[in-house]
């Protein structure tokens, strides 16, 4: 199997922070708070852009991060929220957490989405705080961060294009110059047992995957030579490229024997669009032959480019009449369908409390942790209001019970405190 696989990095935007402020108008003596909430942070979206077909694209940047959300401000503004940033990623991508190696999403259908992180929460403003008995409130919390991961993203590469011809015409040769594959290449026919896949790149988005494939004789479609197996091969192939070796006794037989090959295994191979492409054009007697060649192979209603591997002489144009074709060629049906699929996210109910090497009474758990960083430890209101959920969620009298005495440190995330005991 060929995959393309590249690891990325994503992060959601951090949630604005709430604000504390005060109105101060002329006339009202005692103004009211007016801190608004700060933004949301933007998401990180996956999505299917059909007109992709590798990853490619993620040679150039591996880190994707999400615009934060804005801070609220004073005058009940609020913090605008972070934009969404969006990863456009073929169809057929496979998404893992690089770090469990658990299943992520399975993105299969063109324009499917898929939220692979979550910008975090906006922290509410003061203005939000105010009850009949503090209308003054000192309270503000801070956004939630974004959330992170590293993704792995898997593409099972299938060729857009595959290269034809005859034993030692010059297909492997050709697919080493024009992707990153590292075929066998050699003097004698029969070289390439396996078949390579490379990637094409025009440019960022302009990218295609190219197949060598084993040399066709006489007889290929009934098991002669390597050829049934991997005629296969082309059969999901978009286009073709006949690669005729212009030094051959006999080039233009050369090419009516892989034609009829073609016919006679059916599945719609001869009806492919087929670019012919001369090679060897660098020896004195291919280029001799070409213009004979050239034109009697144009007669039979094919496009027909002179090129050389060795010295890649028109490769690039054939490349980009190749891309065309692939571009103008309807896509390959997927294989098949994958039911969607969603990793929960980790459950984060619950704490527990341990003692670290010098002694502090570290709480850990997701909920805990996450009300310090949501809470804005400047203002008193804000402390007072973290320990008043501390205390609803047990942590006080879990950290009685495990024994913290008088002035011993405890932390919890972030936050540290020297311990007081007031009954
Ligand atoms: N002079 C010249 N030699 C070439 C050119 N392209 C390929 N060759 C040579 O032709 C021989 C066969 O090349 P390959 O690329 O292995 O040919 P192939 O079509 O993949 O052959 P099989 O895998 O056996 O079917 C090698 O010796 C290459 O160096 C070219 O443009 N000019
Ligand atoms: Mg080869």
């Amino acid at each position: 199997m060929f995959y393309d696989e590249v690891e990325i990095y994503v992060k959601a935007g951090d949630g604005g922070n709430g604000a504390v402020a005060f109105r101060r108008e002329k006339y009202v003596p005692y103004g009211g708070p007016s801190g608004g909430d700060g933004g949301k942070g933007g998401d990180v979206v996956l999505v299917v852009n059909p007109h992709l077909n590798t990853l490619y694209a993620f040679t150039n940047q591996r880190e994707f991060i999400a615009q934060n959300g804005e801070h609220g401000r004073n005058k009940d503004q609020f913090g605008a929220g972070g934009a969404t940033l969006v990863i456009q990623v073929p169809a057929g991508t496979v998404v893992t957490d690089a770090e469990t190696g658990e299943l992520v999403v399975d993105l299969t259908q063109p324009g499917q989405e898929f939220v692979v992180v979550r910008g975090g929460k906006g922290g509410r403003g003061n203005k939000r705080f105010a009850t009949s008995t503090n209308q003054a409130p000192e309270i503000a919390e801070n956004g939630d961060p974004g959330e992170a991961r590293r993704l792995k993203l898997e593409l099972k590469l299938l060729a857009d294009v595959g290269l034809v011809g005859k034993p030692n015409a010059g297909k492997s040769t050709l697919l080493a110059v024009t992707t990153a594959a590292k075929p066998k290449i050699a003097p004698y026919p029969f070289t390439t047992l396996e078949p390579q896949l490379g990637v094409v790149a025009l440019g960022r988005d302009e990218t295609f995957v190219m197949t060598d494939l084993p040399g066709l004789i006489e007889g290929a479609s009934e098991g002669r030579g390597l050829g049934l197996e991997f005629l296969r091969h082309i059969e999901r192939t978009r286009v073709l490229i006949h690669v005729l070796d212009a030094t051959a006794p006999d080039p233009l037989e050369d090419f009516a024997t892989i034609n009829a090959e073609m016919v006679s295994f059916g599945h719609g191979l001869a009806e492919k669009p087929q670019l012919v492409a001369i090679n060897k054009l660098d020896m004195p007697e291919g280029r001799e032959r070409f213009p004979a060649l050239k034109a009697a192979i144009a007669a039979q209603g094919y496009e027909v480019f002179g090129i050389s591997g060795l010295t890649r002489e028109a490769v690039r144009s054939l490349i980009g009449r190749t891309y065309q074709l692939v571009q103008a060629t309807p896509i390959r049906e997927t294989q098949g369908i994958v039911p969607q699929s969603i990793t929960p996210p980790p459950a984060e109910e619950g704490f527990s409390i341990a003692r670290d090497a010098d002694g502090t009474w570290v709480v850990s758990g997701g909920k805990v942790e996450r009300a310090v960083l949501r809470t804005n430890l400047n203002y008193f209101d804000s402390l007072l209001r973290l320990h008043a959920y501390l205390e609803h969620q047990g942590v006080i009298k879990a950290l009685r019970e495990a024994g913290v005495q008088e002035g011993e440190n405890v932390r919890i995330g972030e936050y540290e405190l020297e311990w007081r005991d007031e009954e």
